[in-house]
């Protein structure tokens, strides 16, 4: 009797530390599956499907072409058997999750220390939600060519933002950037803070950038989810809302959009990473993106290209993203423009991207906001899948944070000279 007691509340406290600390990786393994005919990628949608919340698709299932998933150490035999019952070949990409992510915080720790003491925030480090609250509210007082809009509160009631950076009231052309709509994709945000420092403390340096173009640049959207994957779990992608009926929170905001909304690539349950809400627009964050740009294009803002900040694979995803083989009237256009800006990209440092359009490249997604804004008739619209192609995946070490915000800067200069000829 009183042994029992003394095993239950060791268990209960066990259980009670867990539920107040961060969720541990350790020894989850990131395999790189490779599904190359149909009826094995059958199998793999079939793994997909049945196994919400258990395995971690990092990304979607695709034919012929890399899947890389999550296995916790409990299923790696089973998972295992499955692919070498079925022939499907396979890798181990990352041994433990785990490991990755000590060393991200060890190293984001150490960033952090060396930098205590300044008032603003540095990219050697990734920052807090309130960090990079306070660097955008700050940026006005800096450079008055920039200026803070507040688009709303997200569902944990955080203030949402965009900044408007313009150096001419005559400037009409547009380009708008979303970023940090996957939670976990912490590289997002930093690079879209990052720009946004670059342009207003470096505004003669960006001429090819900034003339006669305004930027609306939302740096981080689905903020309760990052502060969730900084605070919670490192691997967090959806919104935090409450999904009634389950215990499984949030959905995938970037399945939430009013464009082929529950079409491929969407799940109807909310235990899925991909589940796409119960029904568009559901989620405050997306609903504030999407408000934001009706209202500019309401108001006559030209907005002529729209990108879509995600990680990883080194990806510049052109429309349309929704299923493969569908090209917009304009595709030679996208397409040219996707080919500058990835070898812009690789003369900076030699990362390589691969352009096509998102569905071809990987797999069709409905309800992204990507395919949304060229449906609302924003000529480009591009998904840039930043760093890297799979050793680290989402937990980027922060000291490729600047060498990835350089060669993403890079990009979008091609985008704003595309624009500016328009
Ligand atoms: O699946 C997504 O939402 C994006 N990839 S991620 O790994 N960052 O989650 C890709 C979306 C590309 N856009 C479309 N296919 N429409
Ligand atoms: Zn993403
Ligand atoms: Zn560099």
């Amino acid at each position: 009797m009183k042994l029992i007691l003394v095993l239950s509340l060791a268990f209960l406290a066990c259980s009670q530390a867990k539920e107040v600390g961060i969720r541990r990786y350790d020894g989850y393994q990131v395999y790189s599956v490779n599904a190359d005919t149909k009826e094995k990628y059958q199998v793999l949608w079939d793994v997909y499907m049945n196994n919400e919340g258990v395995l971690d698709f990092w990304t979607d299932p695709a034919i012929g072409k890399a899947t890389d998933v999550m296995v916790p150490p409990q299923e790696e035999a089973a998972f295992k058997l499955l692919l070498e019952k079925n022939g499907i070949s396979y890798e181990v990409k990352i041994g433990n999750v785990q490991e990755i992510i000590d060393e991200e915080k060890a190293e984001n720790d150490q960033a952090r220390q060396a930098r205590s003491g300044e008032s603003r925030i540095g990219w050697t480090a990734y920052s807090t939600y309130a960090e990079i609250e306070s660097f955008v509210q700050d940026l006005p007082s800096i450079n008055s060519i920039a200026s803070v809009q507040s688009i709303g509160t997200s569902y944990e009631n955080r203030n949402l933002y965009a900044v408007k950076i313009s150096t001419s009231p005559n400037n009409r052309k547009a380009i708008l950037i979303d970023a940090n709509i996957h939670a976990r994709e912490w590289i997002t945000s930093a690079t879209a803070t990052w720009i946004l420092n670059e342009l207003v403390t470096k505004t003669a340096q960006y001429g090819e950038v900034l003339e006669g173009i305004d930027y609306y640049i939302i740096p981080s959207i689905n903020v309760d989810g990052y502060e969730y994957s900084r605070t919670s779990d490192r691997m967090w992608r959806k919104t935090r809302s409450v999904n009634s009926g389950s215990t499984c929170r949030g959905c995938d905001p970037n399945r939430n959009f009013p464009f082929q909304f529950g079409g491929e690539g969407t799940s109807s349950s909310p235990c899925s990473d991909t589940f796409k809400g119960p029904s568009a627009l559901s989620e405050k964050e997306t609903k504030a993106v999407a408000d934001y740009v009706n209202g500019l294009l309401s108001s006559n803002v030209n907005i002529l290209a729209y990108v879509s900040f995600h990680s990883y694979g080194q990806y510049w995803l052109l429309p349309w993203g929704y299923t493969a083989n569908a090209y917009p009237v304009d595709y030679s256009q996208q397409l040219s423009l996707g080919n500058a800006a990835i070898s812009a990209i690789q003369a900076v440092h030699g990362t390589r991207y691969v352009t096509g359009t998102g569905a071809d490249v990987l797999y069709g997604v409905g309800g992204a906001s990507d395919d949304w804004a060229k449906n609302i008739g924003i000529k480009y619209t591009v998904t840039a899948e930043m760093r890297d192609t799979g050793r680290y995946g989402f937990v980027l070490p922060p000291a490729q944070i600047i060498p990835n915000a350089e060669e993403t800067m890079a990009a979008l200069t091609e985008v704003a000279k595309r624009v500016r000829s328009e």
